[in-house]
């Protein structure tokens, strides 16, 4: 029996996804700009079963409801590739899984790219991508390892919304990112709820989005002219539009705790004092990222280092494309 061992990266958006267009396709209201992570690392082993179920297990966990997520998107992806076949999974994040590390990214990534192998479908990466995007709109970026922006796309069947691959792993080797963790915990509320209520609920959420998708052209211009201090600058200011509508949302999401503003005010106190590029950006967690270039790394770190509540920092490099081993 073929076995596949896939190997995906979550993505970290510097524009943000917040909001559907389509809650069952999955469409985005807006464009977003993402960067795979080396550090946090999916990796999944996936087969076909000889019995008509699924098996899966997520951070050796059985997943045994009938009605989870990981279930309805192997239904979706059966009926709209035609396939009929069952599979066992067995998937492992190495970061906490559902709290806002992008677990959904790199595993629902994973899944597209081992049934892909696993049924010879030979399918495209824009396929893929449309494939992923059914699991969880973020992965949609997460099928491709660098730097990757996902179109909104215009049609209502989705076949026009997919992500590309915009730089190579390899495109500035001196950009990472640092992820401070302030919590193992699962998220209170998930983003697949908060962006809806969003959507329906924040005074700020069309102003956001029409400056979001503004700031689309300016980083990508940024990241080919490797400019440190716009790409920090534009990322920053995505994130504080969003954390406004994130709080002034019904009921609010208010995912930060004193640990995540305890971070967030000394990176910027470490940019604005010691004149360091370093930058923030969150997402709907408390953990905090920072932007920032490969020699101002260990200062960063060190300065965190010291925060009261901090359970781990790790630096990212900006990891290469997903991996399909068949076994
Ligand atoms: C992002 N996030 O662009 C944004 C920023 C969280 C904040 O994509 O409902 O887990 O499965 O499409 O992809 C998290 O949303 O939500 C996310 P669904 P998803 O990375």
């Amino acid at each position: 029996m073929q076995k596949v061992k896939v190997i995906t990266h979550a993505n970290l958006a510097l524009i943000k996804y917040w909001g559907k267009r389509d809650t069952t396709l999955m469409l985005p209201t807006k464009g977003s700009i993402g960067l795979s992570l080396s550090a946090l690392e999916t990796t999944t082993y996936m087969s076909s079963n000889k019995v008509a179920k699924d098996i899966i297990f997520l951070d050796s966990r059985v997943i045994s409801e009938q009605d989870n997520p990981i279930t309805k998107f192997l239904d979706a992806a059966r009926s709209l590739l035609g396939i009929n076949k069952y599979f066992s999974i067995d998937s492992k994040n190495s970061f906490p899984t559902a709290s806002g590390l992008a677990s959904s990214a790199s595993g629902f990534a994973a899944l597209a790219l081992g049934i892909d192998s696993l049924c010879n479908l030979n399918l495209s990466m824009q396929e893929i991508s449309i494939l992923a995007r059914l699991g969880s709109g973020s992965a949609a970026r997460s099928v491709y390892g660098g730097y990757v922006f996902w179109d909104q796309g215009k049609k209502q069947d989705g076949t026009d919304c997919y992500a590309k691959q915009i730089f190579q792993p390899s495109w500035w080797p001196e950009l990472r990112v640092i992820i401070a963790t302030t919590t193992q915990s699962k998220k209170e509320f998930s983003s697949r709820y908060g962006m809806q209520q969003s959507v329906e609920t924040s005074p700020t959420y069309t102003t956001w989005l029409n400056k979001s998708q503004g700031r689309i052209k300016p980083l990508l211009k940024a990241l080919e002219e490797k400019d440190i201090a716009k790409v920090g600058a534009i990322t920053e200011e995505d994130w504080t539009d969003l954390k406004e509508v994130m709080l002034t949302t019904q009921p609010s999401l208010n995912y930060w705790t004193t640990t995540s503003y305890a971070i967030i005010d000394k990176v910027i106190a470490l940019r604005e004092q010691k004149k360091i590029n370093c930058y923030v950006t969150t997402d709907a967690g408390p953990h905090v990222k920072i932007i920032c270039l490969a020699d101002d790394a260990a200062q960063i770190m060190q300065t965190l280092g010291e925060t009261q509540g901090l359970v781990s920092v790790i630096e990212s490099h900006i990891s290469g494309n997903p991996t399909v081993e068949i076994q």
